[in-house]
């Protein structure tokens, strides 16, 4: 039998309104950019798959525009012409040809999977092995830089069932500040709510001791990425001394980096996230170092639309656990949507559908409608 080939990878770069500005450490998102895939083979089937990132450059090493000109450029013609049902030779052939680039290699494994489920009529999880469950819950983060307007925001979504864990972003203001806008928050919800905090890094080391000494004290369940990645020593510190759980975010850019943060000890949760591992393969990868190690799992998003939010579904509801939930949420920023069925979202959690591939068709015309030309 001859083999399916790859015979075309488009990327296309696509600006999507959000629901209000979303505030981060580093950034403040006035929309969101989403990189999309399309990996067409010969028979016939197309692979969708999304590579998106936060802010431009604000986040990562890899902008919308230099992950479109990496695959236009780099990654897909290295894939043109080569076996679309063989993702583990496809993957390790990028892998040996480029560095890094894991947000560029997340979009195109994505594509790749959803094409080889479509090709054998089955979803995406089961390609990965089987699903444990079918729906994951999900945190909202509360991102308006506005205390009032974050407790009515969360106090609408605990009414309305969609979310009972939400994440503040903080460490873009004075440090005593931030501390009050989260207390007067978790305040507010009391035991009707998990409370957690993104800080994205913006804090030293001694800022960060206090801290997340006071934010402990005051019920706050999880502490995320407080120092900077490259502050290993100071991560293992915080790790031994804070009340709260400390959580990996951006200090994990590979596999090779969970690795090396659980060898050190410099955390207790890994926040996953396919953009930062190169797929919803490589994810597994970092899943199974964190099970080895005793280190607890959450669904992280890089607030990706639809097609990135549900690769990243397929892959969580694998896992084994996934003791801190996810944080899937990324379509429910955005204002409009370029696929037919939009994600479910019900009583609390995400569904994640049984089709085949990841579950998802492109509307073409919203599509055309919202593409950079
Ligand atoms: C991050 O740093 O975790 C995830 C949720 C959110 O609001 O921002 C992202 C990025
Ligand atoms: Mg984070």
């Amino acid at each position: 039998m001859s083999p399916i080939l790859i015979e075309s990878i488009q990327a296309i770069v696509v600006d999507l309104p959000t629901i209000r500005p979303h505030k981060l450490a580093m950034h403040t998102m006035q929309q969101q950019t989403l990189v999309i895939i399309r990996v067409r083979c010969s028979d016939g089937i197309e692979g969708i798959g999304e590579s998106t990132t936060i802010g431009g450059l604000a986040y990562g090493n890899e902008s919308p525009e230099s992950i479109k000109q990496n695959i236009d450029s780099h990654l897909g013609p290295l894939l043109v012409g080569q076996d679309a049902a063989n993702i583990n030779a496809a993957m390790l052939r990028l892998d040996k040809a480029a560095k890094g680039n894991t947000f560029a290699k997340s979009g195109l494994e994505s594509a790749l999977l959803d094409a080889q489920g479509k090709r054998f009529g089955l979803p995406v999880s089961e390609l990965l092995g089987g699903r444990v469950r079918d729906s994951l819950e999900v945190a909202w983060t509360l991102a308006s830089g506005d205390t009032a307007r974050d407790i009515e925001e969360a106090a609408r979504m605990l009414d309305i069932r969609r979310h009972r864990i939400f994440k503040l972003k903080i460490g873009a203001g004075e440090v005593n500040a931030d501390l009050k806008h989260v207390i007067a928050i978790k305040q507010a919800l009391g035991e009707r709510a998990s409370v957690r905090v993104d800080v994205n890094q913006a804090w030293d080391e001694s800022v960060a001791l206090r801290a997340c000494r006071i934010l402990g004290d005051n019920g706050i369940d999880l502490i995320e990425q407080p120092i900077s990645r490259i502050n290993r020593g100071g991560q293992i510190r915080l790790n031994q001394r804070s009340p709260a759980p400390i959580m990996a975010d951006e200090s994990i850019e590979s596999v090779e980096d969970a690795f090396s943060l659980a060898a050190d000890g410099a955390t207790s949760i890994f926040a996953l996230k396919i953009a930062k591992n190169g797929g919803p393969r490589a994810v597994l990868r970092t899943a199974q170092i964190a099970e080895a190690a005793g280190i607890a799992l959450y669904g992280g998003t890089m607030l990706e639309g639809a097609i990135g939010t549900l690769a990243s579904a397929h892959a969580f509801v694998t896992l084994n656990k996934l003791t801190w939930g996810t944080e899937l949420f990324g379509p429910l920023l955005l204002t409009e949507e370029i696929v037919a069925e939009p994600p479910v979202y019900r009583d609390f959690h995400l569904e994640v559908p049984r089709t085949q591939g990841l579950g998802l068709t492109l509307d073409e015309e919203r599509l055309a409608f919202f593409s950079r030309t």
